[in-house]
């Protein structure tokens, strides 16, 4: 997965115990500000910590840093004076690998790759409004019509509990994740499949298309409780950007240290 940080940051939180002394708890707080409040800023947290109920915990193992395996994925609150904060609680002393990113709504990230072959890179990426592609025996990107892999990067924000069947009809082939759980692995026209999301709520969405030849076509529709089938709207996607924008990040621990 490519990663979007447009910055990010190393701190060592000492709070003043040994890995092998009682838990203490400390909180830290993250703080990003940006020239322009309303927009939707992640956390990403990874690396020597892991996550353990609410809370990192450093593996108590002395000299036996533990290796996340779920980073942490925590949506930022707008304190609406252009500053986005994250908090929450710690336990032992440990480094700490901090992402900050800014994603937008109404919109996904298209990254296109020269072969069907998508561990090659990438030469061309493109933002679009939502996952509503016919490019018939036309042109993909570039100038290429055949032989192309796609991945799409987004989030997708429920408008309601419930459950979702997400439905694409594709030419050639298609996986479509959602929270790393496979939902569509289809191929050849009409494939789908359901989860259960929760309203309100960000999830992590991915996609791999390829086209190999002939039409190419790929249209993401969704069901919302056995509702209509409509295509996925723009308002349910928010993407991941390259930042400009002046951005400094802070991490406060609550026993004063903090870093920009
Ligand atoms: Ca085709």
């Amino acid at each position: 997965m490519k990663v979007f940080k447009f910055n990010f940051i190393n701190f060592d939180c000492d709070i003043g115990v040994t890995p092998l002394s009682p838990i203490v708890s400390t909180t830290i707080t993250v703080t990003a500000t940006d020239i322009s409040t309303g927009l939707i800023y992640f956390i990403e947290v990874k690396n020597e910590w892991a996550r353990k109920g609410t809370n990192f915990a450093w593996d108590p193992v002395l000299g036996q840093e533990q290796v996340i395996t779920t980073n942490v994925n925590a949506q930022m609150t707008d304190n609406g004076n252009n500053q986005y904060s994250y908090t929450n609680s710690v336990v032992r002393p440990g480094k700490i690998t901090i992402s900050v990113i800014k994603y937008t709504g109404g919109s996904v990230f298209n990254e296109y790759y020269p072969t069907t072959d998508l561990t090659l890179t990438s030469d061309f990426s493109a933002y679009s409004l939502d996952l509503n592609f016919n490019w018939g025996t036309g042109v993909i990107y570039n100038t290429k019509l055949d032989n192309i892999g796609l991945k799409s990067y987004f989030k997708i924000l429920a408008p309601i509990t419930g459950s979702y069947t997400f439905i694409v009809n594709v030419d050639d082939s298609f996986k479509l994740w959602i929270n790393s759980i496979l939902v569509i692995n289809g191929c050849c026209g009409f494939s789908s499949g359901t989860i259960s999301l929760t309203g309100g709520t960000f999830y992590e969405g991915y996609i791999e298309y390829v086209e190999i030849s002939g039409p190419a076509l790929m249209i993401l529709y969704w069901q919302i409780n056995g509702g209509v089938q409509v295509l996925v709207p723009s308002s349910a996607f928010y993407s991941p950007q390259y930042v400009s924008s002046p951005v400094t990040i802070t991490i406060q621990c609550t026993n004063g240290q903090s870093k920009s």
